[in-house]
């Protein structure tokens, strides 16, 4: 029997499954952290530095194991800090419970200290479920339906508990009166899949088609068998949205890798030659980057109708579960015997790769960023887990890390916040202790929050089975990405003010708190470093000093684009020599046939 009713809260969601919730203490929630120290480790709190991180943890739980994230934060200053990262979740459409503390009730509505309207702040993030417990009674059904709305729903809850609520004796089963509510555990998901007239649509545009493009995203996650066999009956190629990088693997050739500004020219010209579009799983947003209307017949998957039909005109829209949906489709889909259009794609994706290599191997002052992701490809352990920070990183972890079956990679999609990259790593570690996670960071974001939450690397590393964790920072001293947002969308030269960040010993900074750092300024030296920080006995900080003139290139450039690169080295960019140098041999590449 519980004691209180922050017992039974931790009781109800160890019945849930849930053993680990990461978060912040304060006095809102000091009857919940009472109840942590008396259940032992389970379920554990892992402690972070800053409740966001918390929340970003949370997220990528989630999407690490497909279970909920739980993330718990005190009243006022630490409920509001979870906001961002608990956004995160909402938007990558992942499972989150955030838990928070509040003012006792009695003096709910008082301007007491740190009392803040917290139903009201979380009524948008978690706008599925938000609720105060005001009495004990209430706490079983609250857990129950916060847990199972958040995977139903695939969002981010949100439970507000008053710290007297917290005191108070546990009412586990309220009394059999008018007035309670008497709920129960467990969810399981349904397999939805369409009606059969839908599917054979859907398999008549696909076979009536003659150059079919796929498009897969994060929920086709599962379904990676499903999407080679159908892309090989069709004859099509298959582009991956961010989130969807780790669906298939790079080594099969008829994946022609990312798409978008962060894409590759082979997924450009699957999208801008196709007759047909088959969608899995995506809500990828850029227009410019699908069929023009009209071009190609539209067939979208997805598992969230409200999801369907946004991106581009669909002829035929399957609401249901990828894996399943594309089952039930197989059967009725014909193998196409002309397979010219695949043997194009293949041989535009091969190209690419060797373009991908050309460019990574060109010189830079002092390391070209490029080169970092390429030595890694080749060096990635069995089912490592790799997470981006959004930046330039992000550029190069679309498109040039070369991603393995068994692999899961993740960054922050939709929100695409700054921030994500340490703390997905950590909570890969605590989900998987076994496997190597690796990070890919800007210097930015390391200055943002990465540096704080080495500190937590520091504190649990000891607890993990295999203790490799790598953190690539990508020093450059800019915040880069969005200084060539200012050039090529803008034609704004480098505004220095908001775009020099300063400088940093980050590797030292990992050896002083017990890490290991390694700082490489030598683009013979990537190798080898490489090798060390995947050796190492503990977590690394692989610190490079990269050249922020190299542009993170768009997979083709439009003449507006150009126009504005132009217009900004004429309005005076402070780094307009080396800028200049270093586009015109990233392009050559593509300008000059291939060497090979
Ligand atoms: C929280 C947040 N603030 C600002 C941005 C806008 N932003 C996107 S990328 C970026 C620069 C990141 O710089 P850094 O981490 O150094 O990476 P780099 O691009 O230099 O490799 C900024 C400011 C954002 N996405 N999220
Ligand atoms: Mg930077």
């Amino acid at each position: 029997m519980a004691e209180n009713t922050a017992d039974f809260l931790l009781a109800r969601l160890r019945e849930w499954d849930i053993h680990r919730l990461y978060g912040y203490p304060g006095d809102g929630i000091n009857a919940i952290l009472g109840a942590f120290n008396r259940a032992g480790s389970d379920p554990e709190l892992i402690q972070v530095r800053h409740e966001e991180m918390a929340a970003f943890m949370a997220c990528a739980h989630a999407k690490f194991t497909g279970e909920v994230g739980v993330c718990m934060a005190t009243s006022g200053p630490g409920a509001i800090h979870l906001l961002n990262g608990l956004y995160d979740a909402k938007l990558d459409h992942q499972p989150v419970v955030a838990i928070v503390g509040q003012t006792a009730r009695p003096a709910l509505g008082g301007s007491y200290q740190q009392e803040v309207d917290l139903t009201t702040l979380f009524k948008d993030v978690a706008h599925e479920y938000v609720e105060m417990a005001s009495s004990p009674e209430q706490m079983r059904h609250l857990v129950d339906r916060a847990v199972r709305i958040a995977r139903d729903q695939r969002t981010v809850t949100c439970l507000i508990i008053p710290n007297d609520v917290a005191e108070m004796p546990a009412v586990e089963t309220p009394p059999r009166a008018h007035g309670t509510i008497h709920s129960s555990l467990g969810y399981s998901p349904p397999t939805i899949v369409p009606a059969q007239a839908d599917l054979r649509k859907a398999a008549e545009a696909l076979n009536a088609g003659k150059k079919v493009a796929m498009l897969v995203g994060a929920g086709a996650l599962d379904a990676a068998n499903e999407v080679i066999e159908i892309a090989e009956l069709l004859g099509a190629g298959v582009a991956k949205a961010l989130l969807g990088k780790a669906v298939l693997p790079d080594d099969l050739p008829f994946v022609t890798g990312s798409i978008g500004l962060l894409g590759t020219k082979p997924s450009w010209d699957l999208m801008m030659d196709c007759d047909t579009l088959l969608m899995v799983g995506s809500s990828f947003p850029y227009s410019e980057f699908l069929p023009e209307e009209g071009q190609a017949r539209g067939v979208q998957i997805d598992i969230d109708g409200r999801m369907i039909g946004i991106r581009y005109p669909m002829e035929v829209q399957l609401v249901g579960d990828s894996k399943a949906t594309l089952r039930a489709l197989i059967p009725l889909l014909e193998r196409k015997e002309d397979r010219s259009w695949r043997e194009q794609i293949e041989k535009n994706t091969e190209k690419w790769w060797e373009l991908m290599e050309e460019r990574a191997l060109e010189s830079a002052d002092p390391i070209n960023p490029q080169r970092l992701f390429f030595e890694l490809s080749k060096r990635l352990p069995d089912n490592a887990i790799l997470s981006s920070d959004s930046g330039s990183s992000a550029n190069w972890f679309a498109r040039d890390v070369k991603i393995r079956k068994g692999m899961m990679a993740s960054l922050s999609g939709n929100l695409a916040t700054m921030g994500p990259g340490v703390p997905y790593a950590i909570a890969a570690k605590f989900a998987h202790p076994d496997r190597v996670a690796i990070a890919m960071v800007g210097d930015g974001a390391m200055q943002m929050n990465g540096l704080a939450e080495l500190i937590t690397i520091g504190k649990y590393w000891h607890r993990w089975f295999d203790p490799r964790l790598v953190v690539l920072v990508l020093h450059n001293d800019d915040l880069n990405q969005v200084t060539w947002e200012q050039r090529a969308m803008e034609g704004d030269p480098r505004y220095d003010a908001s775009q020099d960040i300063p400088d940093f010993p980050y590797a030292r900074y990992a050896e002083l708190i017990g890490l290991k750092g390694i700082r490489v300024d030598h683009p013979d030296e990537i190798g080898t470093a490489w090798d060390d920080a995947l050796a190492a006995d503990r977590p690394c900080v692989l610190e490079a000093i990269t050249d922020p003139a190299v542009p993170p290139l768009p997979p083709h450039i439009t003449f507006e684009q150009a126009t504005h690169f132009a217009q900004s080295i004429l309005r005076g960019d402070s780094d307009r020599r080396s800028m200049v140098t270093q586009s015109l041999k990233q392009m050559v590449g593509e300008l000059i046939p291939s060497r090979h």
